[in-house]
């Protein structure tokens, strides 16, 4: 009977922590996928219902940006709520180091403090260990010195080494006889690589993937052993959402922060048999169903728990959407009519609207009502925006994030006043207008052999979205006031 009334009294007080604020956090972080991949914002070439139906049923954001447009600063923003130039950081090599400051706040210690339990399954690229890793060994730090209880990784990205994932941050799967070696020097002799044995691969690339080969695909970087553990890609799908999965059911009773960061739709595009075919747009389009149906999965899996009512799903992107990254993949040619980028212009690594401007989607049943929001939100501002529903105090942290519940819960059609597009070059949007800041410098050429235009001019670029959403009429010359007036904010953001 004592104990029959202890646990009726244990369940009401959980309840009460989910109907006070803190419910479950699924934070689902595409790669790669442009605000016009899904279907809710106008895809032709693939449908994404699963996505869709988050959307239809939540917050559909059609002015929502990633920090940057790429991927390392995105995330590190994301988790600390600080913007990544500050670190001087940009795409991670594969051998990295730890990006994030182990002292630093972060999105799950902060959760943390208000008791939940926390994880991290998929890509990371952020970095991890003090300097040489020792891939056989225990890799730290990592996500646990970062505030994660469990972690599965993929340790940087699909196309660079070591090709293997990390559970708890050790290779799954490795033997004591094969140990891994990587280098982002010098290739191993007797390691096949893209240049050597071009008869491995079954999707070809430039000249800047043709490193170790595994699974057929030739990689950035090198590796040596480690046979046992290599992934093979088109399982990603099925391996992350399980781990996922498995990571909710562990103690579903209590709330849970999962950031769940999936590869796709980043390269190599290389989908699982069941999605090839899926889409109109080749390979390209069948990763997007392929993302879909693990979304469609997260959701599935909160039913099944009964925890769906609970539960708080952002879902999307770290940057904006990119065709030829380097891989043969004829995304380019097989695209159509679809536009990965919406009516945005721009691409990954880009300062335009498309690079930064990505699909975002708040669902919380019951509490967060459905709408399409025009809202100025970044993902600089999770930290404090979840700090806030979740009760924690994080303000006179010296950090650059906001506190914008109000409108990532679509309570409030405001949002930011002003916000930062970080790039190669700066942009700063505020209100309808968008600035980019002039540069002497040429942008990076492995951008330049792709055919994109990452925004390098002499000259200061100033657009009114509001009648100009393509960024093609540069006003910065007959606006000569809003241009100083945006530059003064910019440099006082980045000097701050
Ligand atoms: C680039 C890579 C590209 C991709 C990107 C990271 C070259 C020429 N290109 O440097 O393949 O890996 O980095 O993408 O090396 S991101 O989405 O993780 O930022
Ligand atoms: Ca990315």
């Amino acid at each position: 009977m004592v104990r029959c009334a202890f646990l009726s009294l244990a369940i009401f007080l959980s309840t009460i922590g989910f109907a006070q604020g803190q419910p479950n956090i699924i934070l689902i972080y595409a790669d790669d996928l442009g605000y016009g991949d899904i279907g809710v914002n106008g895809a032709i070439g693939v449908k994404t219902p699963h996505i869709d139906s988050l959307a239809i049923t939540g917050v559909n954001f059609t002015d929502a940006h990633s920090p940057a447009s790429t991927c390392t600063p995105s995330r590190y923003a994301l988790l600390t709520g600080q913007y990544a130039f500050r670190r001087k950081a940009q795409i991670l090599p594969g051998d990295a180091p730890l990006l994030i400051d182990t002292a630093s706040v972060t999105l799950p210690k902060v959760l943390k403090e208000a008791n939940y339990r926390t994880g991290v399954v998929g890509k990371w690229h952020l970095g991890l260990g003090n300097g040489t890793i020792n891939w056989n060994e225990r890799v730290s730090p990592g996500p646990a010195e970062v505030g994660f209880d469990y972690s599965f990784l993929i340790p940087s990205t699909g196309d660079r080494v070591p090709c293997v994932f990390l559970e708890n941050q050790r290779v799954v799967g490795l033997e004591e006889s094969d140990p891994i070696s990587v280098s982002y020097d010098k290739p191993f002799p007797d390691i096949p690589t893209g240049v050597s044995d071009p008869h491995l691969l079954k999707q070809h690339t430039d000249s800047y993937h043709l490193g170790t080969v595994i699974n057929g695909i030739s990689r950035i970087g090198h590796m040596r052993g480690g046979k046992n553990a290599e992934w093979i890609d088109e399982d990603f799908p099925f391996v992350l959402t399980q781990k996922a999965k498995d990571f909710m059911a562990e103690d579903a009773e209590n709330p849970f922060f999962l950031f769940f960061s999936l590869h796709d739709i980043h390269q190599p595009r290389v989908p699982n048999v069941k999605f090839i075919e899926s889409s109109s747009m080749g390979v390209r389009g069948d990763v997007i169903a392929q993302l879909d149906w693990c979304v469609g999965e997260i959701v599935k899996q909160l039913r099944q728990l009964d925890i769906q009512e609970e539960t708080l799903i952002i879902f999307t992107s770290d940057n904006g959407p990119v065709l030829d990254d380097g891989y043969v993949d004829y995304a380019k040619e097989l695209v159509g009519e679809h536009k990965p980028g919406g009516k945005y212009q721009g691409t990954k690594y880009s300062p335009y609207e498309a690079g930064t401007r990505v699909p975002t989607i708040v669902n919380w049943p019951g509490k967060v009502k459905p709408k399409v929001s025009d809202a100025l939100v970044g993902q600089v501002d999770m930290v404090h925006s979840l700090a806030s529903l979740v009760g924690v105090n994080v303000s006179g942290k010296e950090l650059d994030g906001q506190d914008q519940l109000a409108a990532w819960l679509g309570k409030s059609d405001v949002g930011r006043e002003w916000l930062l597009e970080e790039s190669y070059v700066m942009g700063l949007r505020w209100k309808n207008w968008k600035y980019i800041q002039p540069t002497e410098k040429q942008q990076p050429w492995w951008i330049t052999d792709k055919a994109i235009d990452a925004g390098f001019r002499s000259e200061p670029q100033l657009y009114d979205l509001s009648k100009d959403s393509g960024e093609r009429e540069n006003l910065a010359e007959e606006n000569a006031k809003m241009v100083g007036r945006l530059e003064k904010k910019l440099i006082k953001i980045l000097e701050k």
